[in-house]
């Protein structure tokens, strides 16, 4: 099955307003004067700026998201944002599981799946982020850690109508590293043999590569097998970076 990119940009916790509704701005006005774009784009602002950025991008190209969500819809749970919050404003994705929130806030695979869950009740696409530490590439161990991860991590009922893959090495985040194009294309391929019996249609699950994606390594890197996109951080903050990144597809 044909499956048209994705390239997504994770902001993680930066831009202040100004800088944000400038980035979205730029970036949607070359996306809506692009002819024929063969990707999709999706921008995760930090929760703070997804209002304002999905208001200035209403009924535009340029998707917004978020970076995370709570598995609850709502209740007591001070400081957290839920599913149906960022659908409200207009959210058509969230990012779960990214291995800073597996990392930083302990979250495991079980609540990856009981985020993702949410995620779908509320009609948005679960970005679902999975990815070895250096350690585990190391031991020899990166294809089962990933597979674990994706058992674990991947609720019932998922399809490619609402949810992407995102494999994210540990190791390659924000470090300018990036694994071997061999490396990448063998974890895609492997992905995607895990996603059978797990998702309906696997084969047209997008699985985006993540991790120091940048100008200079994006059209190697995007036409591997079974890339379908990527999940870009710190080149998602810089408006030419992010596009030459997509003009890459
Ligand atoms: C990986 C990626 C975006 P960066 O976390 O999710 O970040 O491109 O800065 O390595």
């Amino acid at each position: 099955a044909a499956r048209r990119k994705l390239i997504a940009g994770n902001w993680k916790m930066n831009c202040l307003r100004a800088e944000g509704l400038a980035l979205v701005g730029e970036l949607s006005r070359r996306l809506e004067s692009a002819k024929d774009p063969v990707f999709d784009m999706l921008v995760c602002p930090p929760a703070t700026l997804v209002a304002p950025v999905a208001d200035a991008l209403k009924g535009g190209k340029l998707a917004v998201g978020g970076q995370d969500c709570h598995a609850k819809e709502k209740g007591a749970h001070t400081g957290d944002v839920s599913a149906p919050m960022l659908k409200d404003l207009g959210c058509t994705a969230v990012i779960v599981g990214h291995s800073e929130r597996r990392q930083d806030h302990g979250e495991t695979d079980a609540v990856v799946k009981a985020k993702a869950t949410a995620v779908h009740v509320a009609h948005m696409t679960a970005i679902i982020c999975v990815g070895e530490t250096e350690a585990e590439r190391d031991a020899g161990k990166a294809e089962d850690v990933v597979a674990g991860q994706l058992r674990g991590s991947i609720p019932q009922g998922s399809s490619a109508a609402n949810t992407v893959i995102a494999y994210e090495p540990v190791w390659a985040i924000g470090t300018g590293r990036t694994p071997t194009n061999d490396d990448i294309a063998a974890m895609h391929a492997m992905i995607r043999r895990t996603l059978d019996g797990l998702v309906a249609h696997p084969e047209s699950v997008r699985i985006l590569y993540g991790g120091s994606v940048k100008p200079s390594n994006a059209v190697e890197i995007m036409a591997l097998a079974d890339v379908d996109g990527a999940l870009v951080g710190g080149a998602s903050l810089k408006a030419d970076d992010f596009w030459a990144i997509a003009e890459s597809c």
